[in-house]
């Protein structure tokens, strides 16, 4: 599983002060803490907040570079917040760039930009599509599919690697109404996603959208990434530092015959540098 950190966003009150007062040594700590919890990439989202999101987001760049390599996940959905990053960014171990939409009303070629932005960060840069375009995000099964098809193909058309592509299928809190029937309905469209392509685009989510505003949020999370790990999920955006989720994360990896079953699999889990 490519386990990408959740916590460095401006959604948090604690990082949207910190980057308010330029205090560096919160978003150091959540960077090490993060990275030492297994994290491949730490997500990096300056939130709505930010005056400056331009600014802000090459700030947390350079902030936590100063601290940590892990690889980076530029999170926005405005292409010039990205590319602020990418100015300042460590590109070499990797980096992903989060949060791109097929298509909007105002902008039909975005994802073109996050592709030719990804290509010029070199051979390691990575996108998160979502399968979003400029009627929103859609509620059911194969508009989801439909959507994540036309990715697929464009990244075919412009030669980029759909190895290098995420797809997501955007989850939606459980609680809103009418948005239960969501959550089964993701599990049914990564069953298609799955075979866009040979071998198949990874596919992620930002898992606590689902339990926003609920209670019981760590099991409901738990509980959903079990699931779709056995609907052939490959990576999330998740809260690293929370152990139950990474345990039951490896668990259902083992229980998928992902990793080899010992007495200690949580322990060789983690320690493998997996969790
Ligand atoms: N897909 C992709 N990227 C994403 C998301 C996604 N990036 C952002 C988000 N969704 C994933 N990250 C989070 C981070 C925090 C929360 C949810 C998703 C969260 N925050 C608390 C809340 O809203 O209750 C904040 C409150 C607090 O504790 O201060 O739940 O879907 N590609």
């Amino acid at each position: 599983m490519i386990l990408i950190a959740e916590r460095i966003n401006g959604m948090f009150t604690n990082v949207k002060e910190a980057i308010a007062q330029k205090d560096k040594k919160v978003i150091q700590e959540l960077a090490k803490k993060q990275t030492e919890a297994g994290a491949a990439y730490l997500d990096v989202n300056v939130g709505t907040a930010a005056a400056d999101q331009e600014a802000a987001m090459q700030w947390l760049v350079e902030t936590i570079q100063e601290t940590c390599s892990t690889p980076l996940s530029l999170d926005s959905q405005k292409p010039n917040v990205i590319a602020a990053g990418l100015k300042v960014i460590n590109a070499e171990n990797g980096l992903i760039l989060n949060s791109a939409p097929l298509n909007r009303k105002n902008d039909e070629e975005i994802l073109d930009k996050y592709m030719e932005m990804a290509n010029q960060a070199g051979p390691k840069a990575n996108i998160i599509t979502l399968t979003m375009d400029k009627n929103g995000v859609p509620q059911d099964i194969d508009t989801r599919v439909a959507i994540a098809a036309e990715i697929v193909q464009k990244a075919m058309e412009k030669g980029f690697d759909t190895q290098r592509l995420f797809i997501d299928p955007i989850v939606l809190p459980v609680k809103v109404p009418n948005a239960q029937v969501q959550p089964s309905s993701m599990l049914a469209a990564m069953d298609q996603i799955r075979y866009l392509a040979d071998p198949p685009p990874h596919m992620t989510i930002g898992l606590s959208n689902l339990s926003q505003g609920a209670t019981e949020r760590c099991l409901i999370n738990r509980v959903f990434l079990a699931m779709a790990v056995s609907h052939g999920l490959d990576s999330a955006i998740v809260d690293v530092l929370e152990e139950k989720l990474i345990n039951a994360l490896a668990t259902a990896e083992m229980l998928m015959n992902k990793q080899i079953y010992s007495d200690s699999f949580l322990k060789v889990y983690k320690t493998a540098g997996k969790a």
